[in-house]
């Protein structure tokens, strides 16, 4: 069986829709176990419904970035995961993180990058006047949402949308490209190589895997 570690921060939802996936059977491994450097996120409470272990990690007592990110390192390796899942993890990782899960570390973006790196995606969007708008899958590196695209879903804006209208548009996409995309992970289908996502041994464009 393969093992899967989740950080979030927040709501959970891509966590509960991973979770989901691995109980359908549609992802062909386990969740061992969830962290949140927020210890009222409410994806603890849907990771400890289904019965995995869920941890939080208070920042403020570490001294620094690197303390914090070591100490989560060392709770992550005592669960030897295969991937590493991040679902709404809002805290910038050290590169020492990074170097140490490359290649295996995921994470889930709402924006079409490499358009809207970093914070407040939607409302950039809406503040631009963009007609489309969507959520990519990547694998993490050093370059804050940066690194190789997998997958990206697209999504309309409409005239009139507010900021709760497209996040939830957003969002719903989110639900089934992530699984999708850890189980391609898991299956050993995707690789990180040279910087570049390749899918079954075929190197994808830079907006990732062209989704039919
Ligand atoms: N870490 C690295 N090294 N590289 C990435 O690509 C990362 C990462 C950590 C998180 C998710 C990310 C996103 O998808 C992610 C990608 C948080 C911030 C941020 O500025 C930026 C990007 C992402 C997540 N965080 C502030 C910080 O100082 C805190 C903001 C807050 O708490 O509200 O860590 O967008
Ligand atoms: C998701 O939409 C994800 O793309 C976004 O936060 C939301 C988390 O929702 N991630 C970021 O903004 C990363 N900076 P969730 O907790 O319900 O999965």
């Amino acid at each position: 069986m393969k093992h899967i570690v989740v950080l979030i921060s927040g709501n959970g939802s891509n966590l509960q829709a991973i979770i989901d996936a691995c109980q359908q059977k549609k992802i062909n491994g386990t969740i061992s176990a969830v962290f949140s450097n927020k210890a009222d996120a409410f994806g603890l409470e849907r990771a400890r419904e289904a019965g995995i272990p869920a941890h939080a990690l208070a920042a403020s007592e570490f001294a620094s970035r690197e303390a914090f990110d070591r100490q989560l390192m060392q709770e992550i390796d005592a669960w030897a995961p295969d991937v590493v899942v991040l679902a709404g993890y809002m805290r910038i990782l050290s590169p020492a993180f990074v170097a140490r899960y490359s290649g295996r570390l995921l994470n889930i973006h709402p924006s079409l990058l490499p358009k809207y790196p970093g914070l407040h995606t939607h409302r950039q969007v809406l503040e631009n006047g963009d007609e489309e708008h969507g959520t990519s899958v990547h694998f993490v590196t050093d370059e804050l949402d940066g690194g190789p695209v997998i997958l990206q879903a697209k999504v309309p804006v409409f005239e009139g949308d507010d900021e709760d209208e497209i996040t939830a548009r957003v969002q719903h996409q989110e639900h089934a490209i992530y699984p999708l995309v850890v189980s391609w992970f898991i299956d050993g289908r995707l690789k990180m190589r040279h910087n570049a996502a390749w899918l079954d041994d075929v190197q994808l464009p830079p907006q990732g895997h062209a989704a039919e």
